[in-house]
């Protein structure tokens, strides 16, 4: 039966959360991270007029007593007093305290170079609070069942750790999501699933020892790359009675170069099998869109259809759904992806051509299109499983058969 909220529309399933100042946020003038891409999105998203299909809802900015669901008082405090003024004032305590949180620039004993992955930038404490408060009052529309499916772009922070910023991530929203989910009674278990290129190791760790959370992280691996932890080896159960026990962490890590069909020969039967052993009652998934062709960091290949793929096979198990955005540096791909992907979770076909707005011009490269080719190398090729993918899927699989 329809819900009718007396209007005469009917009642929306969706809930989306902006929060402007965010897409006001500079990392600086050579950082990859661009805050920017979420209002771009918002600004597709109204020129293909989904925005009626949906609920637009207020970020109420994140308490210290909310972030520390997630992290050490301590961490929280020395976040919310940091300026770019004291810290570059050359105070040497203050760069002292701030690269033991990995905050400014932090020398890297890997690397033995000074990075400046996470910067001490304008407005950092009120950017935590927003993109966290999004995440946390998407988490609460879903757990007072009032929606289906909520979204927060700005969201997805994975690399944040309890005492320490990693990866552009200062605070670690998805914890604090879950946490707030797990809190508010409805659910007793939630599934955690990353498709972002990086490792979600902030999120692993925070619930490794949990058995009502569990993580699931697909991303690039080998190499250098960032944060060279997720191989399939490293999972995680703990005891669940009658001898039996409970995975809390499964990684499936992929060679540079994966595209759709490679992805989608281990996504949709990994998930699958995940769904029936673990029977989460909410799904929380980071939808980085960095492991799109075409990326400036990652090196994995999906096209918007593949990413969008996944968004669609979880919404198909009909749990509450918690969107979060994350990695993407190749911002007008960003974009496309997460508006279609807003769709998806809409339930909306929208065409191909992107609508005459104000972003417009940023979409030339990819000639006006949603989704955009990258080098059309073939795709048939790419769907054959090679056997470090065989590997993988056996090594993920028996750890759930246990
Ligand atoms: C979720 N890659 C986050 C992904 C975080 C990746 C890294 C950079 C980078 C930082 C910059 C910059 C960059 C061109 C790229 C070991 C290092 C090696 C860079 C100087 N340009 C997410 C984090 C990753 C900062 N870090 O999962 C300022 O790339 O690999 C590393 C660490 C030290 C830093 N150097 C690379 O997608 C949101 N950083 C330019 C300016
Ligand atoms: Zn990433």
């Amino acid at each position: 039966p329809c819900h009718d909220d007396g209007g005469g529309t009917k009642q929306k399933n969706v809930c989306y959360y902006y929060d402007p100042r965010i897409s006001y946020v500079d990392y600086g003038e050579t950082h990859e991270m661009v805050p920017h891409r979420v209002s771009m999105t918002l600004a597709l998203i109204k020129a293909y007029g989904l925005l009626d299909d949906m609920d637009r809802l207020r970020v109420a900015p994140a308490t210290e007593e909310d972030l520390e669901l997630a992290h050490d008082p301590e961490f929280i405090r020395f976040l919310r007093d940091l300026t770019p003024a004291d810290y570059n004032a050359d105070a040497k305590t203050q760069r002292e305290a701030a690269e033991k949180y990995k905050l400014g620039e932090v020398w890297n004993e890997l690397t033995h170079c000074v990075t400046n992955d996470n910067p001490v930038i304008e407005n950092l404490w009120d950017y935590c609070q927003r993109y966290a408060g999004g995440s946390l009052a998407a988490a609460r529309a879903l757990a007072s069942g009032r929606y289906k499916i909520a979204i927060n772009w700005s969201g997805g922070m994975h690399h944040a750790c309890k005492g320490k910023a990693g990866g552009f991530c200062y605070v670690n929203d998805i914890v604090v999501a879950i946490k707030a989910l797990l809190d508010g009674g409805q659910f007793n278990r939630v599934l955690y699933l990353d498709i972002d290129a990086h490792h979600g190791d902030g999120v692993e760790t925070a619930f490794m020892e949990d058995s009502r959370v569990l993580t699931v992280s697909f991303h690039q691996f080998g190499g250098e790359f960032f944060p060279r932890t997720g191989d399939a080896v490293d999972v995680g159960e703990l005891p669940a009675g009658d001898d039996g026990v409970c995975p809390t962490l499964i990684n499936v890590p992929l060679q540079a170069g994966t595209r759709d069909g490679r992805y989608h020969q281990l996504f949709g039967p990994i998930v699958d099998r995940v769904m029936a052993v673990f029977e989460p009652d909410a799904i929380v998934m980071q939808c980085g869109a960095d492991s799109l062709a075409g990326d400036r960091l990652a090196s994995l290949g999906l096209s918007v259809r593949g990413h969008a793929k996944c968004v669609s096979i979880v919404k198909g198990y009909g749990l509450p759904l918690l969107l979060l955005g994350g990695g993407g540096y190749t911002i007008n791909h960003v974009a496309s992806c997460w508006c279609y992907e807003t769709a998806v979770a809409i339930g909306k076909e929208i065409p191909d051509d992107i609508p005459q707005h104000g972003y417009q011009n940023y979409y030339k490269s990819q000639g006006y299109k949603l989704h955009y080719h990258k080098e059309d190398s073939s795709s048939r090729k790419n769907r054959d499983m090679r056997s470090k993918d065989k590997i993988t899927i056996d090594k993920v699989m028996n750890h759930l058969d246990r």
